[in-house]
């Protein structure tokens, strides 16, 4: 890390010129100038904190040369007069306590022959002052795909002033306390959201992971202005929810008994996340990756044949059966329940047609839909019945884009995810054409590694470079980084995703002039740093 830039925590100090307004696609042309002071007139070392540190870049940030001191024993975290919220926020009251954690907790390193803070010329600042607009906070409530995300910051002696129309742009703006350690400069941040769904998908069927995993991972999203968590909870492999209704189903389809989600580890999950303003998406694929639902739930899976006798192995849900459907809306209902989130993901992706094919009984029902030999159509059968279930418990259904591509009947709101690499710009077309609502992966599998600095191709990436109208364009409400587990487990998550993952955050927060590779490595790297502590 340079010495020069590496020193002391600067908030927004991304220049040390006197007011300089920094709109962000024009930020990459400034520079630090000569005016900044010598190395040897500072007292703390902070390798790691630059003042070309801010990531996600906010959507404004102004800055003078003008530097505030902090001092632990004095600062304080506190709500603003004129706030809707107040001591009994327990969302705010959560968040100060862990931004003054990170803004002090660390050791930072001393540097011999440093004059000790308290002997030093800057002014100090005291305070940072949370005012919450909206006549509800939402402190005890769950973020929403509408959610307000937009914050205001002027940092000026003695307070700060951090306002909000809802504490989830609090939460936003307050990750900037994290870049106030002991010098600040005087500085404004306007700031909100480029997309409104900023997505890391984890898949916790394919290896289990433990509950410290996934909230640590909660952590980072939240360092990088991410708000949803896809849980792809269950797969092929293993059942790991515990099911309220259907407890066999993780009881026979769990890797072990221990190594489930218990109703008390999803609620923790959930509350950790919404302290932090994530969503929690959980996503339960059918009728295909349902392997291990067969193991606790017999007659589920339809039986694959060999010729005229049943093989003895099965393929994806069995979509002919009145049984399925009683089975699935009980499921579902629980899921509503258990879930608080608007949305639920109901998969579809990789839909299996061999073992249906197979399938004496499955072939004599296509006769009587009058589907003949299409499959897709069965699929979309299966597909309309659970849509038509999970809209009965007032949930927004989000589905893989085969469930779009087989042409089943969606509901105008609902989110189709788009993963397949090739065309994804073709499809985003389609999908919005239709008007409906698209969530973009393709280009962002984490999961898959390469050597050298991918992060570059994934922050590179323009989701609206499609062709389409204004309109078809607002339809995109934003994306995911996902990553499949197949080869990730507790020991890789964190080093497989993160710093990676932060390419796509800034792409999906901040405003689309923001493209510069070499500012943006620059930010990263401390970024990184920032992310270790
Ligand atoms: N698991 C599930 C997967 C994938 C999908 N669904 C997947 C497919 C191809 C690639 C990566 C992941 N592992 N349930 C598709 C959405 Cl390249």
């Amino acid at each position: 890390m340079g010495r020069a830039m590496g020193l002391v925590g600067l908030l927004l100090g991304i220049v040390l010129v006197p007011a300089v307004l920094v709109s962000t696609g024009l930020h990459h042309g400034v520079r630090r100038t000569e005016a900044e002071p010598e190395p040897s007139s500072w007292e703390l070392a902070v390798d790691a904190v630059s003042e070309d540190s801010l990531w996600p870049l906010p959507q404004w940030v102004r800055t003078s040369s003008r530097q505030l001191q902090l001092a632990p024993s004095r600062f304080q975290l506190v709500h603003g007069a004129g706030s809707s919220a107040g001591p009994g926020c327990g969302l705010l009251q959560d968040a100060f306590r862990r931004y003054y954690e990170y803004m002090f907790g660390h050791s930072w390193r001393r540097v011999r022959g440093r004059k000790p803070l308290a002997a030093r010329g800057e002014p100090e600042l005291f305070q940072l002052q949370v005012v919450i607009e909206a006549e509800d906070p939402g402190c005890d409530t769950h973020p929403h795909p509408t959610s307000s995300e937009a914050y205001h910051l002027t940092v000026t002696e003695p307070v700060a002033i951090l306002k909000a129309y809802e504490v989830w742009g609090a939460l936003r703006g307050k990750i900037y306390a994290n870049f106030m350690t002991f010098l600040v400069n005087e500085s404004e941040i306007n700031d909100f959201p480029r997309f409104a769904h900023r997505g890391i998908l984890l898949d916790t069927a394919r290896h289990y992971l433990p509950l410290k995993s996934i909230l640590t991972n909660l952590d980072a999203m939240a360092f990088n202005k991410f708000n949803v968590l896809h849980w792809h909870i269950v797969d092929d492999q293993s059942f790991p929810y515990q099911s309220i209704y259907f407890p066999e189903l993780s009881d026979k389809g769990a890797y072990a008994s221990n190594l489930i989600y218990t109703p008390a580890d999803v609620r923790l999950v959930i509350e950790y996340a919404r302290l932090r303003g994530i969503r929690v998406i959980p996503e339960f694929d059918t009728p295909g990756h349902t392997q291990s639902w067969g193991k606790g739930q017999k007659d589920l899976l339809t039986p694959c044949y060999s010729g005229r006798q049943p093989a003895g192995t099965f393929g994806p849900v069995n979509p002919i059966w009145n049984t399925t459907y009683d089975f699935m809306a009980k499921f579902f209902k629980e899921i509503s329940s258990v879930f608080p989130d608007a949305y639920i993901h109901l998969g579809g992706d990789e839909v299996d047609f061999s073992c249906w094919k197979s399938n004496p009984e499955v072939k004599e029902f296509m006769k009587r839909q009058g589907f003949g030999t299409d499959y897709a159509q069965l699929e979309s059968y299966y597909v309309q019945n659970i849509l038509d279930i999970v809209s009965s418990y007032n949930k927004g259904q989000m589905v893989w884009q085969e469930v779009f591509d087989h042409k089943a009947q969606l509901k105008p709101d609902t989110v189709v995810q788009v993963w397949m690499a090739n065309n994804y710009a073709h499809e985003l077309s389609s999908v919005t054409g239709a008007g409906l609502t698209a969530v973009l992966s393709a280009p962002w599998y984490l999961d898959y590694i390469s050597y050298g600095q991918d992060w570059k191709k994934y922050y590179s990436v323009e989701p609206l470079n499609f062709l389409g109208s204004e309109k078809q364009k607002k339809l995109v409400i934003g994306g995911e980084a996902c990553l499949w587990g197949e080869f990730v487990d507790a020991t890789n998550l964190t080093p497989r995703l993160w710093p990676r993952a932060s390419a796509v955050g800034e792409r999906l927060w901040s405003s689309s002039n923001v493209t510069n590779l070499q500012d943006a490595y620059k930010r990263l790297v401390s970024h990184r740093c920032r992310m270790l502590r």
